[in-house]
């Protein structure tokens, strides 16, 4: 929750004279302090003068992630190399590392977010909590490990590597909270499952995010495992993760405005998209020192929703990620997004959340193959069995997704499984 000064909770009118004046000092200190925000905002003819609040904001230019790119290392930086604290970066698949850099404030502001995070998760400082991101300029690992430390729970950095240690420690240690990738909680919960643990595990909760996973997911992770699993979103040009995250009612992610102001645009045109209409996610840093971020252009595709949420935040709430702009397919000129994959597997029950999805051109035509791991209830040895199986699940995903895919099915347990973030899509077209 965000609070006035009589400890109530902000209204929507409150939060926006906060983020207007936030807007302002933040505007006034990167024309001043960044020479590329300076040049920017001098071609589209803006003084810091011109923004007066965030009804302005549509004005500013945005910020792309190849800028940070092109600006490597520190080119965006706010402040000088002393004041940095702390760097992380994310190597991406082409080009340079995108590098961001945290003053002291930043640190504590991060921290103060993540906690919040966890508290809305219900974990308090009698919790034993595992992260189980990985360690180092990834931000999941230390992110979540300062967040939990600052609400005075203990933590257990395991970061990524041992699973079968991880579920020792589990056990041994009495752990009650864990912090990972929703595929690798799925993958600790079947190393649990087949070393016939469960009922010595105290688990109550998990936070999962850094990649996108379907409410059907969740479910299935809560009842797998007996435990309550939120939502974390957040990005490492951002801050890391914390930057929203759903409460009990897990009805969209609060985001925590008064440090990341949200918008929505349309990913085409630029232009700002209404409440409850999907587009790109769009944010502007209002508090970062080190390097603070005008309109920057996520390529994560929600909605936003302003109304108050059942457990009385007001804060404004994103709905459930669709995915990336950039990792849409269009396979025979339909979008398809991995995640309408995940959805109708997990609707059918006989199959696990596991997939891989092969896409290819033969004679000028895309082929989409997707392998299914079948569920250990529901595997046979029986051919015949498994044929039907295979036309079933090929029936379903041609409703889904509006094209027709060859389903492969395979053994349980045979697809790899990720610590990080998991690979979804193999895409062999060649795009000239
Ligand atoms: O993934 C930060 C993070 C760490 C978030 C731990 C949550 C937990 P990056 O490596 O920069 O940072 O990747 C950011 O991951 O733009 C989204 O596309 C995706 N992503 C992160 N969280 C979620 C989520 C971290 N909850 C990119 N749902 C983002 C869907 C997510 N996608």
């Amino acid at each position: 929750m965000i609070w006035n000064e009589s400890r109530e909770c902000m209204s929507r009118d409150e939060i926006a004279v906060m983020q207007s004046a936030r807007l302002r000092k933040l505007v006034n200190r990167v024309y001043h302090n960044v020479p590329f925000y300076r040049k920017k905002m001098q071609e589209l003819g803006l003084e810091p003068g011109d923004i007066n609040g965030v009804e302005d904001l549509h004005r500013l230019p945005f910020t792309n992630k190849s800028d940070l790119r092109d600006n490597y290392p520190f080119g965006l930086f706010a402040v000088p190399q002393s004041e940095i604290v702390r760097i992380h970066a994310s190597s991406g698949t082409t080009g340079k590392a995108t590098v961001v850099g945290y003053t002291r404030k930043d640190i504590e502001v991060w921290q103060e977010c993540v906690a919040r995070v966890l508290a809305q998760a219900d974990v308090g400082k009698n919790d034993i909590i595992q992260v189980a991101y990985g360690y180092g300029l990834f931000t999941g690992g230390l992110g979540l490990h300062y967040g939990a430390e600052n609400l005075g729970a203990t933590v257990v950095p395991m970061s990524t590597g041992n699973t079968k240690k991880l579920v020792d420690m589990m056990v041994d240690f009495g752990v009650t909270a864990i912090a990972c990738t929703p595929s690798y909680l799925l993958h600790i919960a079947e190393t649990i499952e087949e070393r016939g643990q469960l009922d010595q595990i105290k688990l109550k909760a998990a936070v999962c995010g850094a990649e996108p996973w379907t409410e059907e997911m969740r479910l299935q992770i809560e009842e797998k495992l007996h435990i309550h699993a939120h939502d974390i979103y957040g990005l490492s040009e951002i801050a890391g993760p914390g930057v929203a995250s759903d409460c009990q009612y897990h009805k969209g992610l609060h985001v925590y405005e008064d440090h990341y102001m949200p918008e929505i645009i349309n990913p085409e045109t630029g232009e700002t998209l209404g409440e409850n209409v999907t587009g790109e996610l769009v944010f502007t840093t209002l508090t970062k020192e080190g390097i603070p971020l005008l309109r920057y252009r996520t390529h994560d595709l929600t909605s936003i929703d302003y109304s108050k949420c059942e457990c009385g935040r007001t804060l404004a709430r994103l709905s459930r990620f669709k995915g990336r702009s950039d990792d849409m397919l269009i396979i025979r000129g339909v979008n398809v997004f991995p995640s309408q994959v995940e959805a109708a597997l997990l609707e059918m029950g006989e199959t696990s959340p596991h997939y891989l999805m092969i896409v290819d051109r033969k004679n000028n035509m895309d082929t989409l193959e997707i392998m299914v791991e079948v569920d250990e209830k529901f595997f046979s040895d029986e051919i015949r069995e498994l044929e039907r199986l295979t036309k079933r699940i090929e029936a379903v995903l041609r409703t889904a997704l509006g094209i027709g895919p060859k389903v492969k099915l395979v053994e349980p347990r045979t697809l790899e499984r990720s610590m990080g973030k998991a690979k979804r899509v193999i895409d062999n077209r060649k795009f000239e």
